[in-house]
């Protein structure tokens, strides 16, 4: 022990020889307990949460918005729990306010919401209503009146009705470029950040080949990778159209729910196992955009059914991004093994622990995987979790407060898990929580609550549940609490 550190201690040279030899014995212990300290974020850590038009919008027929996929698709007999729709959802198109202020209260520093295709280009394509985008321009100003940093998704699935084809048709890639651009142009003075779109696999393989989503459909796995190929397509053409129509700094990526692997054990094995599944896994998709090619075991595998790409496409698919963001829900694990790809995905068992849905295993370990993987395999500039949360079976009880400790350690352990990323170095530089609002949960309708904020669906009323009171002391402390 130096002198300085004796002075500092205002210790004798006999106690810290004592000291000396019992730190060799058992470390830690002799020297007294360790103060408890919170897990800090780094500075200037984004902290947010995140939304989504259909979700919470409702006035799906006021001020000239076209019909999207969603709309058709809630009102078909079947397709969607108990037949809600989004026709009124949160009511968020009027009370934006509310939101905006909701947001405030929590303190955070961004908004991740999208924007309706239909309100802008109600054919799709075309034809400008003003009235949508005029609306857009309102929101986004109230969030910049009160410091909230808006986040711009353009597509999360709300995809016009009178595209013909939807995302069977190539065109509609070249539509959203369109509507892209146009976007870009009206807001690139006020958003400093866009996504152009939303979770590729729920758009195309969880509507056109499972039909669980809207459209519904069911067809062969041929066209669903074309299908694919035409979402990645429309996000690479949308970054360059974004680009080419924003002030130079405005940054530019995607949110994607890529597949996140978790090594079953912490070995150089495991570990490089992970990353071998990861790329594979993600093949359609994020590791199209982030290599501009699809590997050659994704092409092997589909055979006759790979993509029909045409020149340039993989170019504008792998067009560089200023970040990559990440949906991050539930993890798989992984270890390495012996077969032609290195790697085995373990099934998950029926006992693993799960929230309020049968998909929402809790594996807060994914948050530090799911980054790292794609840092170590891509080296992206810049990561935001774009979304993170859960479902929970929320209740105001007779005291007027939704006690949601659930929700608590769900997110609580989730954000241990991205601190360690963050003290690492990986360049995660934000959080978006889902969902700011209770609002409509896709095929699940309103049966499924993921908001910090309970809403009333007779009154609209919108009530902060005691996650609400957390989050907003994490945002606080940029710690961990
Ligand atoms: C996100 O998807 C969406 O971006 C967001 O809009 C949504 O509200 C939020 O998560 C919560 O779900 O029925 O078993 O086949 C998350 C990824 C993909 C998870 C589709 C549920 C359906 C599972 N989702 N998946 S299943």
């Amino acid at each position: 022990m130096s002198d300085m550190t004796r002075r500092h201690f205002g210790m004798t040279a006999a106690a810290t020889a004592a000291l000396a030899y019992a730190a060799t014995a058992v470390p830690k212990l002799a020297i007294g307990k360790p103060k408890p300290r919170l897990l800090p974020f780094p500075r200037g850590f984004i902290w947010g949460c995140a939304t989504a038009a259909y979700q919470i919008e409702g006035a799906t027929d006021i001020d000239g918005r076209g019909p999207s996929i969603w709309d058709t698709f809630s009102h078909t007999q079947g397709k969607t729990y108990h037949g809600d729709t989004g026709d009124i959802a949160d009511d968020s198109y009027h009370l934006y306010k509310d939101d905006v202020a909701a947001l405030k209260a929590l303190g955070v520093h961004a908004y991740r919401m999208s924007i309706s295709w239909s309100r802008i280009f109600p054919e799709g394509k075309g034809r400008v209503n003003p009235q949508g985008i005029d609306h857009y321009k309102r929101v986004i100003d109230e969030l910049l009146a009160h410091h909230i940093r808006p986040f711009i998704t353009l597509f999360h699935w709300d995809l016009p009705q009178a595209l013909a084809g939807g995302w069977q048709s190539r065109d509609t890639a070249l539509a959203f470029a369109d509507y892209a651009a146009f976007v870009a142009k009206q807001l690139g003075d006020r958003v400093s950040h866009f996504m152009t779109t939303n979770e590729f696999t729920c758009f195309t393989d969880l509507s056109y080949g499972s039909g669980q989503f809207a459209p519904g459909l069911r067809l062969p796995p041929g066209q669903v990778n074309q299908i694919r190929h035409h979402a990645i397509l429309a996000h690479g053409l949308g970054v360059q159209a974004i680009r080419a129509n924003t002030p130079k700094g405005t940054a530019v990526g995607l949110a994607e729910n890529a597949h996140v692997y978790v090594p079953v054990a912490e070995t150089a094995e495991d570990i490089a196992a992970t990353q071998r599944a990861t790329r594979d896994r993600n093949a359609p998709f994020l590791t199209a955009v982030m290599e501009g090619q699809y590997i050659d075991s994704y092409l092997q595998q589909a055979g006759a059914d790979a993509p029909k790409v045409q020149p340039g496409d993989m170019q504008a698919i792998g067009s560089p991004l200023d970040f990559v963001g990440l949906n991050i829900y539930t993890p798989d694990y992984v270890s390495a093994d012996q077969s032609a790809k290195g790697y085995r995905v373990e099934a998950v068992p029926k006992s693993y622990p799960r929230m309020d849905q049968p998909w929402l295993l809790v594996g807060p370990e994914c948050m530090y995987w799911g980054v790292r993987n794609v840092c170590d395999l891509w080296n992206p500039k810049v990561l935001y979790i774009t979304e993170n949360g859960c479902s929970c079976d929320d209740a105001v009880t007779d005291d007027g407060q939704v006690h949601d400790t659930d929700r608590i350690m769900y997110l609580r352990n989730h954000l241990t898990h991205l601190q360690r990323a963050t003290s690492e170095g990986y360049a995660v530089k934000g959080y978006f929580q889902w969902s700011l609002l209770d609002n409509f949960e896709w095929a699940d309708g309103y049966s499924k609550r993921f908001g910090l904020y309970y809403v009333d669906y007779h009154t609209r009323k919108r009530t902060p549940k005691l996650s609400a009171y957390w989050y907003r002391k994490l945002i606080e402390s940029n710690a961990v609490v």
